[in-house]
C-alpha cells in the first residue's frame, strides 16, 4: 500500500512537470495539488533526482524538470502519458527473455487491460511461427500490451491491423516519417522493415480471456547494428530520418493512438479501421505471392475484407481469402 501511495505521488509529479512544459512550479503549488506537505514534495523530487532526472530548485520560483533520464524507464514513459488505461500499468524490464511471456504471466495473475511490459533488452525476442526477433539494449521498443476485448475470438487478428496504424500514426508524429503496412504484421519504410507485430491470443471457443499484442520497432539502431541477414530488411527511425526518436515519446504516442483507435473499434466495430488502415496499405492492387501453411498462392491482391481478411484474385480469377500468410512484393 505504502508503494503504491508513494508511487502515486511520483505520478502526480511527473504529471506536474509535464503540464508545466519545463516551466517553475513552487514547492506549495506541488503540495497543494498532490494533498501532502512541502516536506514530501522535496522528499519526492529527490527521489526523482536519485533515478536520473534534473530537477532544478530556484528560491522562490521553486522546481523545474530540465532533464529527464537517458534511460528507458517506467517513469519516462508515464511522463505526460495522457490516456486513460493505455499504458496506465506499466512494467518496465532492462533485460527479459521475452516480454511476449512476462506479459502472458500476468494476464493469467488478472493484470488489468491497457497493462504494457516494456524491456531495453530481450535475450529471446520472438516473430511469428518461433522466428528469431533481434531485439538489442538501448536502441529499440520491444513491448507488449495486455488486452481483453469483449468480441469473439475470431475477430483477434483484426487488432493486429489496428496496431499497426496506431504504431504508423506513433511514427508519423515522432518522427515525422510515414510507414507503410504490408499486411498483416509489418511497417516499412523505404520498403524496409521498421517493426513488426505478433498478437497472440488466450482464448476458449467463444470467449477470449487476453489479447497480448507484441510490438518491435527499430528507433535508434544505425546500419551497422544489425547482424548481416537483416542489414538488406531491416531499418530504423535514425536510419531514415537521421535523428534519435526518444523511445518513451515514440510509445506514448503509440499508447495515445492505440486508445483511440481501441474505443473506436469497440465502438463501431472493425470498419472505420479498416479505411484507415487502407490509407497506409501497401501492395494492395498489385501482384502479391502469400505464403501461408497450405502452399503458395500468387494473383492479384483486391484487398482485406470487412473482417480484415486478405482477398487474393489469383489467374484464373479464383478469389482466395487469405487469414494468416507471408507476402512477398512486388512480383517481377
Ligand atoms: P515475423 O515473423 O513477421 O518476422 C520475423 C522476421 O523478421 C525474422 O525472421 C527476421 O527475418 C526479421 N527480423 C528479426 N528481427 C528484426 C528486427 N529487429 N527488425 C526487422 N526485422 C527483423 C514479426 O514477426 C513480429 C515481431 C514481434 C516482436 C515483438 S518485440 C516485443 C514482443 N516480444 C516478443 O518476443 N516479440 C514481440
Amino acid at each position: 500500500m505504502a508503494l503504491k501511495v508513494q508511487s502515486d505521488i511520483r505520478k502526480k509529479l511527473l504529471d506536474a512537470f509535464a503540464e508545466a512544459e519545463g516551466g517553475f512550479l513552487s514547492g506549495q503549488a506541488l503540495a497543494n495539488l498532490i494533498g501532502c506537505s512541502r516536506t514530501a514534495v522535496w522528499k519526492h523530487i529527490e527521489g526523482l533526482r536519485g533515478d536520473g532526472f534534473v530537477v532544478e530548485s530556484v528560491k522562490r520560483r521553486g522546481y523545474r524538470l530540465a532533464g529527464t533520464p537517458s534511460a528507458l524507464t517506467a517513469d519516462e514513459i508515464r511522463l505526460g502519458l495522457k490516456t486513460r488505461f493505455i499504458g496506465q500499468s506499466i512494467l518496465y524490464r532492462e533485460t527479459v527473455d521475452s516480454t511476449q511471456k512476462l506479459a502472458l504471466a500476468l494476464a493469467q495473475e488478472k493484470a488489468p487491460e491497457g497493462t504494457l511490459i516494456v524491456a531495453d533488452e530481450q535475450t529471446a525476442g520472438r516473430g511469428r511461427m518461433d522466428r528469431k526477433w533481434h531485439s538489442p539494449k538501448g536502441t529499440g521498443i520491444w513491448m507488449s500490451l495486455l488486452l481483453r476485448p469483449e468480441i469473439p475470438p475470431q475477430q483477434a487478428p483484426q487488432l493486429t491491423l489496428l496496431a499497426a496504424v496506431a504504431v504508423a500514426r506513433a511514427i508519423e508524429e515522432a518522427a515525422g516519417i510515414t510507414p507503410e503496412i504490408k499486411w498483416p504484421n509489418d511497417l516499412l519504410v523505404n520498403g524496409k522493415k521498421i517493426t513488426g507485430i505478433l498478437t497472440e491470443l488466450q482464448a476458449e471457443s467463444d470467449r477470449i480471456h487476453s489479447v497480448i499484442i507484441g510490438i518491435g520497432m527499430n528507433v535508434n539502431q544505425k546500419r551497422g547494428d544489425f547482424p548481416e541477414d537483416l542489414n538488406e530488411i531491416a531499418t530504423s527511425i535514425l536510419e531514415e530520418t537521421g535523428n534519435e526518436a526518444s523511445r518513451p515519446m515514440v510509445i506514448r504516442e503509440f499508447c495515445a493512438h492505440f486508445e483511440k483507435l481501441y474505443l473506436l473499434y469497440l465502438e463501431k466495430g472493425f470498419y472505420p479501421i479498416k479505411l484507415l488502415w487502407e490509407s497506409y496499405a501497401k501492395g494492395i492492387g498489385g501482384r502479391i505471392r502469400a505464403r501461408t501453411y497450405n502452399g503458395i498462392l500468387e494473383g492479384r491482391a483486391l484487398g482485406i475484407t470487412d473482417d480484415g481478411v486478405l482477398e487474393l484474385e489469383d489467374s484464373t480469377g479464383k478469389i482466395h481469402l487469405i487469414y494468416s500468410a507471408d507476402i512477398d512484393f512486388p512480383l517481377s
